[in-house]
């Protein structure tokens, strides 16, 4: 979550405020778990489709909720929290969360919108402004994501954004947000995916961006290089980023953007020599230089890029930009038009409009405009992914088997909402497009978010996977359960297809390429993107689910699944830090993925009893432990990889670092009771827990928020916790 706004921004943003009784969220109306937001103006609308208590929470209204009833044993407190969570379940058996904290994704969204002519509804307009002046940090700019410090990316961008929406330059905080991008050096040094944005909209000169060639996507697949070998991400959003810049398209130049040329620059528009631009990245968004290897292909491209076209040599320029988009069709086409995730999905959509024109493909694209914007106490912004939906559930409804909550009465309809709703999320079959795509296999698996996003990742496919099997352990699931261990056995195929040479990992593909093709890493304010690394993360939600699988079909596969999970976790030990840690890449961060690395060791029969490895870790944990009992860790971890301690204890990872404790089998009872106490001495009295910092991160340098990771670890924490200290004592 953000640090303190800028007063001013606050100010400014309430007089962009909506009636907020007029917004309601649309739960699965086109696919599975689909989150809509949308206005209604009339009252007779609003009165034939009441708010219900989830629309109220997210938009940090009162929710109306009762107290609880003192708790007075963790238990207890385990047990209002879930009583208030349960009552924001959607009626499809999810939880609709808001997913923010980047600041780079809804500007692109905008941008293109207004590229295709698009109009966005006034109320949704007046609160994606709201959202921004909320967010404006007191230096009078927004970074990379909404708790870091200005950058010209966030500041430029957003500033944009704001003209495009209709801000005028002297309204409110404008004159001072100039002001800070003046004194940042303007927009020439803003890192290359802003520059090919700003070249979009005729904000800047296609001449001061490096080559981005979709010739690439002709060279043959067993170059090491190729971009089939990409990180996911990185590769879906470099093919119609090559392909606009293959044809240099930028909107048509209107009064407005003659004003931006004008006032996001330190000197005359006309007067800026471009070429030179290309490697001018302010340092304060600089995380990962370019590389000299980087440097010299830039030079051999500008090179090519100067050659003359000869008639009698095959136009390689119109095969890589037929190749490139093919892929992105591709691509819209395996994702119902929503894409693996945001900054795609308005690069494609643009893409789409220059290729097609206002056509069937750009009307498919709008349709799915709606699922990434989410209204949130501060006003709407463009979210991570079209959600976390899945991931969300899983976790919840293993917290809720372990605890014993799923079991009792007033639990049971919600859970078995909960089953249906993970039973229809599985993906049934392969993409359409699935060897020509170079996509992973997705029969079986279950997504991050939606079926119909379609992407397979190892951990989610793992933790629905679980959460799917702990449900259906419970003894009032129906018989036979609505997963089948057939449909178990095929998501246990995808598993064991994702497993790399070395045991470990990675996200949503084997890792395809060598991690020196982050030499190549062209996106200056991210690490680690160019291929799809393991993780202690993954590889544990992988080797636990098959271990729990084993249990109940241990005929399966059973030899690979046996030397899947070893191999999974002799690579977890590999890269254990010698401090007892391990780093964490999604969560914030060693405690996070420490959690992760004791579950497994846990699995392979390591704990504190007879482990040196489980004991030097929980050490590492319990050193961290603070004075009022609880954990916190900031962002900035992931960011330096060190430990960076927070001044205040955060809920979220003292749960994390309880339940690591509880995976070790530490004899730590004293340091687990003390951070018990912390998250029961935060719950409210409806058994609600605050907002705290943000949980998440991706790519090392960009925070990214989980909501609900307040209620389901506390829960799960405070739980097991309670049976842990019972079976200690007793
Ligand atoms: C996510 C969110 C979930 C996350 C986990 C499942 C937690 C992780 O274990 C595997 C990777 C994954 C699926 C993941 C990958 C990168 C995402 C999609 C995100 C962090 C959410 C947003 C981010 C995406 C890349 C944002 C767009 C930015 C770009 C740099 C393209």
């Amino acid at each position: 979550m953000s640090k303190a706004p800028s007063q001013l921004g606050v100010k400014f943003a309430e007089t962009f405020r909506t009636d907020p009784d007029g917004w309601r969220l649309k739960v699965g109306e086109d696919s599975h778990g689909q989150h809509k937001w949308v206005y209604l103006s009339t009252a007779a609308q609003r009165e034939a489709w009441p708010q219900q208590p989830v629309d109220k929470y997210s938009m940090g209204l009162p929710t109306g909720l009762p107290r609880q009833p003192e708790a007075k044993t963790p238990m207890d407190a385990a047990r209002n929290g879930l009583r208030f969570y349960r009552e924001l379940q959607s009626e499809d058996g999810h939880w609709a969360t808001e997913y923010g904290g980047p600041l780079f994704l809804t500007p692109g969204l905008i941008i293109a919108l207004e590229a295709v002519g698009y109009k966005l509804q006034e109320e949704k307009k007046a609160e994606l402004k709201r959202y921004l002046f909320n967010k404006l940090r007191p230096e009078m700019g927004w970074g990379l994501h909404t708790a870091a410090p200005p950058t010209v990316f966030g500041t430029v961008m957003n500033y944009v954004m704001l003209r495009l929406l209709g801000v005028g330059p002297e309204d409110g905080p404008m004159p001072a947000i100039r002001a800070k991008i003046h004194a940042m050096g303007g927009a020439l040094g803003i890192p290359t995916w802003g520059k090919v944005w700003l070249s979009i909209l005729g904000a800047y000169d296609w001449a001061g961006v490096n080559p981005t060639p979709p010739e690439l996507w002709l060279l043959p697949d067993w170059v090491p290089f190729a971009p089939w070998r990409w990180w996911i991400h990185v590769r879906l959003v470099f093919t119609p980023m090559a392909y606009l810049w293959g044809i240099r398209y930028t909107m048509p130049i209107t009064d407005l953007t003659r004003q931006l040329r004008q006032e996001i620059y330190t000197q005359p528009y006309e007067s800026i020599h471009w070429p030179p631009q290309k490697d001018n990245i302010n340092p304060a968004d600089l995380y990962s230089p370019h590389h000299p290897v980087f440097d010299a292909l830039n030079l051999i491209l500008g090179v090519y890029e100067k050659m003359p076209r000869l008639p009698c040599l095959p136009n390689m320029r119109k095969a890589g930009l037929k190749a490139a988009y093919r892929q992105i069709v591709y691509e819209d086409e395996n994702t119902g038009y929503q894409t693996v995730g945001p900054v795609s999905k308005a690069f494609n959509m643009l893409a789409r409009f220059a290729a097609e024109g206002d056509g069937e493909a750009l009307k498919l694209h709008l349709a799915k405009i709606d699922d990434f914007l989410w209204m949130s106490k501060d006003g709407l912004f463009m979210t991570g992914t079209n959600g976390c939906q899945l991931w969300d559930i899983s976790f919840l409804a293993q917290a809720e088997v372990e605890t014993g909550l799923a079991e009792e009465g007033e639990n049971r309809k919600s859970a078995l909402a909960m089953l249906d709703w993970l039973d229809k999320c599985q993906i049934r079959n392969n993409p359409k497009w699935y060897k020509k795509a170079y996509r992973h296999a997705s029969k079986g698996a279950w997504p991050f978010s939606t079926p119909e996003q379609s992407y397979t990742v190892s951990d989610c496919t793992a933790e629905g996977m679980k959460g799917v099997m702990a449900l259906q352990s419970l003894d009032f699931i129906p018989n036979p359960p609505p997963v089948s261990i057939e449909r178990l056995r095929d998501a246990v195929d995808v598993l064991l297809s994702m497993q790399n040479p070395s045991g470990g990992f990675a996200s949503y593909e084997l890792m395809r390429g060598s991690s020196r093709m982050e030499w190549l890493n062209a996106a200056e304010v991210f690490g680690n993107i160019m291929v799809d690394y393991m993780y202690p993360e993954c590889s544990t939600s992988a080797l636990s689910a098959l271990k729990y699988f084993s249990k109940i079909d241990p005929t399966y596969r059973r030899t690979e699944v046996e030397c899947c999970i070893d191999g999974a976790i002799t690579w977890i030990h590999s890269v254990q830090r010698p401090d007892g840690s391990w780093y964490g890449s999604w969560g914030v961060c060693f405690t996070y993925a420490t959690m992760f690395a004791l579950e497994s060791l846990g699995i392979a029969g390591e704990s504190c009893a007879n482990s040196d490895r489980v004991r030097r870790a929980c050490d590492f944990l319990l050193s961290k432990q603070m004075a009022d009992g609880g954990w916190g860790e900031t962002y900035m971890s992931c960011v330096t990889m060190e430990y960076q301690q927070h001044d205040e204890s955060q809920v979220v990872m003292t749960a994390w670092a309880l339940l690591a404790l509880i995976y070790g089998k530490s004899p730590a009872t004293d340091a687990i009771k003390r951070g018990m106490e912390l998250i029961m001495s935060r719950q409210q009295s409806d058994g609600s827990w605050l907002q705290e910092d943000t949980e998440g991160i991706f790519n090392k340098n960009c925070a990214i928020d989980y909501p609900a990771f307040k209620f389901i670890f506390c829960i799960w924490a405070l739980g097991r916790g309670s049976k842990y200290l019972a079976a200690a004592t007793s």
